[in-house]
């Protein structure tokens, strides 16, 4: 049996569980407890703060966790980075009023920050020589400047609409963070086997995500050309139609790539395009 801990409420909560759901292990989320079971798969989760996650998992009440990088690195808990998970990206940015002029990070030399990660901060201010007042606040901490607490702001940035409804602006950005899946002492061998298989799960939902399953007919002389442009996981599926001279093709794409693709393919005759969602793809 292993245990993660995860947060119970909060920006990584929704994605946390989604992930887990996503590899297929089941939780009632009916039942809020502080610890829940999965109902198909030997693992317990513990729902707790994300501030707390890094401890819990280095002092070993969890084998792993599912916390923001941000979070692990302010901690300085000694705990291993077991995957990237892709959700909840942002980063950790300085932000002054926006009328000051920056100059630099000698800008700071002397002035008040307000902050919830301290020590973050501390290694970037150190890093440039640079001695300045860190006012450790947690949360709001967007209002400080305006209510005179502080002259700038080191804080959490993801699409900037904070610091600009506060009048701010940022002028520094010091720490890229994302969900991250952390792991602690060695594991015993039965549960190293569970987090293999819990890694296996991951790799696939990432792999199919972002990815679309394409069916199309095309007639056979331009079947070089479509392999040249769908490449797929080895190379697409070509099965023939019944009506003479025309196949029909299966492939994967990157969503990304989605449109110009199907330009590329109706110009070399691909008819009956359907683009249907993957939901596993097992490399
Ligand atoms: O209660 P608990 O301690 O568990 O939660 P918390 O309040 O400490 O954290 P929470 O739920 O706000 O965030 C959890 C984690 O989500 C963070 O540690 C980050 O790793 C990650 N994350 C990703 C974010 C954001 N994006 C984010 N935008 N955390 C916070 N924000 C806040 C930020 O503090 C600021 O107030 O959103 C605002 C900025 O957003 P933009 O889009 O306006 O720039
Ligand atoms: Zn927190």
């Amino acid at each position: 049996m292993l245990r993660i801990a995860i947060q119970s409420k909060g920006r990584l909560n929704e994605d946390s569980v989604a992930l887990l759901k996503e590899i297929g292990i089941n939780i009632d989320e009916s039942k809020r407890k502080f610890l829940v079971q999965a109902g198909n798969f030997p693992l317990e989760l513990l729902l707790v703060r994300d501030d707390d996650i890094p401890q819990i998992v280095s002092n070993g009440t969890a084998e792993l966790g599912i916390v923001g990088l941000n979070e692990v690195k302010e901690s300085g808990k000694d705990v291993k980075i077991v995957d990237k998970l892709g959700f909840g990206a942002c980063r950790i940015s300085l932000a002054i009023p926006k009328t000051e002029e920056y100059t630099g990070p000698s800008y700071f030399e002397g002035k008040r920050i307000a902050t919830s990660y301290p020590n973050i901060l501390k290694e970037f201010l150190d890093k440039h020589g640079v001695s300045a007042k860190i006012e450790v606040i947690t949360g709001s901490v967007e209002i400080a400047p305006a209510a005179d607490i502080a002259d700038a702001i080191f804080d959490i940035v993801s699409s900037g609409g904070t610091l600009v409804s506060n009048g701010l602006k940022e002028v520094e950005k010091v720490f890229w963070s994302e969900a991250v899946l952390i792991g602690g002492a060695e594991l015993s061998e039965e549960n190293k086997a569970i987090l293999e298989e819990i890694l296996f799960r991951i790799e696939s939902a990432k792999v199919s995500k972002g990815k679309k399953y394409l069916l199309m007919n095309i007639p056979e002389s331009a079947i070089d050309e479509a392999v040249k442009l769908l490449p797929a996981l080895r190379s697409p599926t070509i099965l023939p139609l019944a009506a003479k001279g025309w196949c029909s093709m299966h492939s994967v794409v990157d969503t990304k790539e989605l449109w110009t693709k199907i330009r590329q393919l109706k110009a070399i005759g691909a008819e009956g395009i359907l683009v249907l969602n993957v939901d596993k793809i097992i490399p």
